[in-house]
């Protein structure tokens, strides 16, 4: 399904920069608003904007201000890393700070340190062991358009995520060398946005415990290039196997504390309830609540949408994506009738336990007949997806077994 043919823009006021791709997606999207009955169908009347910003394609439109872009999913299907062209987009400040200086870029290591440190990206690049490893960014509220009854946030489809190699230096490495304090406790990161009308400026903590973990990355190179300044120039937090929300982009500012950060964004938001579901009934606000960590296990069917026609009489070759919180995808399974029955899909190449993993499976359409395809991941603990959605209030830890309903003619 192209992009390029959705290139008649209506336009928005404020989009001098910026050429707006005001139509659909196309055909395959415009199936998507109809009339099928899967739990997916997006609500009626909601078209789906794409728009193209500077280094980006065009990438589904979620907000303007703060800049929130989803990627298509025919961005995510066959290609097991996303071009960093593609990746989506999320920030919480409404201005996103210009393009920093290298040269000038300093990262700060301070608070409960024995050896405060202002290092340049020289100094990272050079000092410290270089590593890399390929992980899935997921924003927490991915899929959030999916909840019913309806949540408020972000109404996000399945491509807030993406997966990419990070080349960088360990966290670990770099907090030793600052040398913690006995009363060190939490490690606080703060970027270059600031604090807006569209909310708090953006910190988020990690347990020391957590710092600790050799994979967490300060991050400088993604897919073998800079970072894109949309996704944190020069330098960000990637916290393999967690979402995406601690990943602090344009990150220049790692403070060593004594004491849980109350900050906005972590005392208030990005909380679910805290209970093994981290579920709770519409209308019932949860009493105890915990900070998201983990990715739940997910898997998607990518080359087909939601309410697509297919020819029957041909076999297809379904592709999809597989990924969990890093103990591994295992195995997945697929069924084409609504769970019934199942059959073993076939794992593509394994680039790290963290990455999206890719699938595929051979399926013969008869004419006339519809369908309910399905795919179930399954991880090395032994963990998988739930049958039934979970519900909360923020519209977190999606890993329902999704649905796509197509129809052979
Ligand atoms: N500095 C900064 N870092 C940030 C954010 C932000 O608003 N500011 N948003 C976080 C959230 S909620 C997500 S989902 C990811 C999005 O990363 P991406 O824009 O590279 O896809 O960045 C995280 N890091
Ligand atoms: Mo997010």
């Amino acid at each position: 399904m192209g992009t390029k043919d959705s290139d008649r823009g209506t336009g928005l006021p404020d989009a001098q920069r910026r050429r707006l791709l005001g139509a659909s997606l196309g055909a395959g999207a415009l199936a998507l608003v109809g009339h099928w009955h899967g739990a997916r169908a997006a609500p009626p009347a909601v078209r789906t904007r794409l728009i193209q910003v500077p280094h980006k394609r065009p990438l589904i439109l979620r907000s303007q201000r703060p800049l929130q872009l989803e990627t298509p999913l025919e961005l995510l299907n066959r290609q097991v890393f996303t071009p960093n062209d593609a990746f989506f987009v999320r920030w919480h400040t409404g201005k996103v700070p210009p393009k920093a200086d290298a040269r000038r870029f300093r990262l700060r290591v301070h608070g409960q340190v024995r050896n405060p440190l202002s290092l340049s990206l020289n100094d990272l690049q050079h000092n410290f062991d270089v590593i890399e490893l390929a992980a899935v960014a997921e924003c927490a509220g991915n899929g959030r358009r999916w909840f019913r009854p309806r949540v408020a946030g972000t109404q996000w489809g399945d491509g807030a995520m993406g997966n990419a190699t990070w080349r960088g230096v360990r966290l670990r490495d770099v907090i030793e060398e600052a040398g913690p304090t006995d009363a060190a406790a939490q490690v606080r990161f703060d970027g270059l946005d600031r604090s807006s009308r569209q909310g708090a400026d953006y910190r988020k903590s990690l347990n020391l415990g957590a710092v600790r973990d050799g994979d967490v990355l300060l991050a400088f190179a993604m897919n073998d290039d800079p970072l894109p300044r949309l996704n944190g120039y020069p330098l960000r937090l990637v916290v393999p196997g967690w979402y995406a929300t601690y990943w602090v982009k344009m990150l220049n500012d790692v403070e060593v504390t004594d004491r849980r950060d109350d900050g906005h964004w972590m005392a208030d938001a990005y909380r679910i309830p805290d209970d093994p579901c981290a579920c709770t009934a519409p209308g019932h606000p949860a009493s105890h609540t915990a900070a998201l960590s983990r990715l739940t296990v997910r898997s998607l069917i990518t080359s087909l949408q939601d309410g697509a026609h297919i020819r029957g009489e041909r076999t297809y070759t379904i592709h999809g994506l597989a990924f969990d919180a890093g103990y591994g995808i295992e195995r997945v399974l697929f069924s084409e009738n609504g769970g019934r029955s199942w059959r073993q899909a076939r794992l593509g190449k394994d680039p790290g336990r963290y990455s999206f993993r890719p699938w595929h499976i051979r399926f013969a359409p008869v004419p006339g007949k519809s369908y309910a395809l399905m795919s179930m991941a399954i991880n090395r603990l032994g963990q998988t997806q739930r049958l039934t959605p979970r519900w909360n209030a923020g519209g977190y830890l999606r890993d329902v077994i999704e649905t796509v309903h197509v129809r052979a003619v």
